[in-house]
């Protein structure tokens, strides 16, 4: 990974940076500083780009926001629902020419917050009243501190959590992976009781899942909650959900034509990181370049007990418990 120059600070961008760093900062776990803001815990490089786009995204009634804890699934859940949306346009059976097959994940669903890292002196409106509707947009950001745009606009919010303790295993590895040249990697012990304490990226991981679990319960048609693990569970009939919830369910036609499974087939690990662009490519960010490859590594459920004890697992387990309590969403020791 390299990290860049600032870009010089601007007008615009400039507002938001002051604010970031006025925020409490800590070392948390990986390479930059974690800004506190409203509870959650933001890599550094992220605040000021959320909180501006926070004030100044404009959502369509069409929009779909896909929303993560970084490591549970962002990258297939981008390339699934893209693979859906876009079914109509691109030939998915054996269709060599498909976008899947030729771009990142990353670049066909872009993050919100990077295209604000990307365009400082501005928001980047022309980029995104240049896209063709449905926009397909990603977030890192908690359910409060979504663009204030996005709540009441209609648009459709899919959110996918995953058990936390594969999720902490996942960020290890990836922050190892993309860590800047002559870096450390926080020793692992110490990252699981950062991660423990919640001060992991947009940690909480508990509080994230609760914002997104209660507003999905609250307003169904518009929040989807989605676990990793039933995703992998049962592919196919989640990706049906999902279409039906995007409001473009498979016809009985494409049922029976096999078009659900051929969606899945295309964003399947292995198929995902055979194709060039994810094997060799860059995605860069504002002010880091990550090479593809680390976004696929091994997309397995319960990956956590090759590298986590039974006690750590107990004692994580124990905390996701306890602060979901009351809520309704149960995601510990399944
Ligand atoms: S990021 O940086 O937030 O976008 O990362 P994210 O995509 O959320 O998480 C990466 C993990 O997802 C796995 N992955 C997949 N699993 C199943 N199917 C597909 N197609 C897929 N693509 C990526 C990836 O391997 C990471 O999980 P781990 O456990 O580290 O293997």
């Amino acid at each position: 990974m390299v990290v860049g120059e600032s870009g010089g600070a601007d007008a615009f961008f400039s507002k938001y940076e002051a604010l970031a760093s006025s925020l409490p900062a800590r070392q948390g776990l990986g390479f930059t500083p974690y800004r506190e803001y409203h509870g959650f815990w933001y890599p550094e490089l992220l605040m000021a780009p959320t909180l501006a786009a926070r004030d100044t995204f404009a959502a369509r009634p069409t929009d779909v926001i896909l929303a993560t804890v970084p490591k549970s699934g962002t990258t297939w859940l981008k390339a699934l629902v893209y693979g859906v949306v876009h079914r109509g346009h691109h030939a998915l059976a054996g269709g060599e020419h498909h976008p899947l097959l030729a771009s990142s994940p990353h670049e066909l669903v872009p993050f919100l917050h990077e295209l604000y890292e990307r365009h400082r002196s501005a928001p980047p409106v022309p980029v995104l009243d240049g896209m063709p509707s449905p926009r397909l947009l990603a977030v890192h950001t908690p359910f409060a501190a979504l663009p204030a745009s996005v709540p009441g606009s209609g648009c459709r919010v899919v959110y996918l959590c995953r058990d936390p303790k594969d999720t902490f295993v996942s960020l290890r590895h990836f922050l190892d992976e993309i860590k800047p040249e002559g870096s450390d990697t926080t020793p692992f012990a110490e990252a699981f009781e950062l991660f423990c304490a919640g001060v992991s990226p947009f940690g909480p991981i508990w509080d994230h899942m609760a914002g997104y679990w209660k507003e999905s319960v609250a307003r169904p048609g518009e929040v989807m909650f989605l676990r990793y693990e039933h995703l992998k569970e049962d592919t196919v009939g989640t990706v049906r959900r999902l279409a039906e919830f995007l409001g473009c369910p498979f016809t009985d036609e494409e049922v029976v034509g096999g078009v659900p499974e051929a969606v899945v087939a295309l964003c399947s690990l292995d198929r995902m990181r055979s194709v060039e662009a994810n094997r060799d490519g860059v995605h860069r960010t504002g002010r880091l370049s990550i090479k593809n490859r680390a976004f696929f590594r091994k997309g397995e459920v319960g990956d956590w007990k090759a590298h986590i004890t039974p006690e750590m697992a107990q004692k994580l387990d124990s905390i996701v418990e306890e602060k979901l309590r009351g809520s309704g969403l149960s995601i510990a020791g399944e």
